[in-house]
């Protein structure tokens, strides 16, 4: 298994939430080719955000994996699905969509605190996110995620990163206010270096800083991947990512051509 042994398993049960120390380090430059094609060539789903203070954007697309070769070649040659099947403790690994978010040097657009089952028209026990950096990012700039919070059985309501909820109607509970109250909470991050992945459940609790590095960018490749127990789950709204054209019906098992099984191939 090599990068993913037993107590990684263990701890990413316990916490939803582990660092992978240079799981993906053999396909950066690929990845970082795929994120250069796609900043050239957004998606009708490109939800970029720029700052009112002028500082540099905050770049994010969704579903690009069977337009993107280099992304495509990542999640059905690489090992992802692999790793992803034991984190999980799943005899299959289903790809749900890949994620790029990158903030330009000194953006100081903030990543809100959420979980992202709630966005998602899937569910089930059985989720990971490998949230890859391309870059060498500090502690102070990485990806924050709360150990636990997984375990609490609660969905908040999700909102888009500028603030406006994503749901009409939405009546669910607001994420509490975590950075006001930080030590009440086992706050997991790290110093990272290209070709780490951070893996995390989707119902952790997760937030990221501004790109804190104002000389170098902040490119992450996220590569989201459920188990053998996904099922489809119509959330009454466009989630994100909106998925218009899959018609399954709510406890439908997830199956498709939008969710290849990348392990067993
Ligand atoms: O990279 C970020 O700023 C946020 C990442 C995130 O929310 C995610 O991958 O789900």
């Amino acid at each position: 298994m090599e990068f993913i042994d037993n107590k990684l398993i263990n701890d990413f049960s316990k916490n939803g939430v582990v660092l992978c120390k240079g799981i993906f380090k053999e396909w950066l430059d690929k990845l970082r080719i795929g994120v250069d094609k796609l900043i050239k060539n957004p998606s009708e789903r490109e939800r970029s955000y720029t700052p009112d203070d002028g500082t540099a954007p905050f770049f994010q697309d969704l579903v690009n994996w069977n337009r993107i070769p280099e992304f495509k070649d990542f999640i059905f040659k690489s090992n992802i699905g692999f790793y992803a099947a034991k984190l999980m403790n799943s005899n299959k690994s289903i790809f749900f969509h890949d994620h790029v978010l990158v903030k330009e040097p000194g953006s100081s657009i903030v990543t809100p605190w959420h979980q992202d089952k709630p966005y998602y028209c899937v569910d089930g026990e059985k989720s990971v996110s490998f949230w890859i950096a391309l870059d060498d990012i500090s502690k102070e700039g990485c990806l924050e995620c709360i150990a636990g919070s997984h375990l609490s059985n609660i969905l908040h309501k999700p909102k888009r990163f500028n603030g406006k909820d994503l749901y009409e109607n939405d009546n669910s509970l607001e994420v509490p206010d975590i950075d006001s109250n930080r030590a009440k909470y086992k706050i997991m991050s790290w110093d990272i270096k290209a070709g780490d992945a951070i893996a995390f459940d989707f119902r952790t609790l997760h937030g990221a800083s501004k790109n804190v590095d104002r000389i170098s960018r902040r490119r992450v490749f996220s590569a989201r991947i459920v188990g053998d127990d996904a099922f489809f789950v119509d959330r009454q709204g466009k989630g994100s990512p909106p998925f218009e054209n899959v018609k399954l019906q709510t406890g439908d098992k997830l199956i498709g051509e939008e969710f290849p099984v990348i392990y067993p191939l």
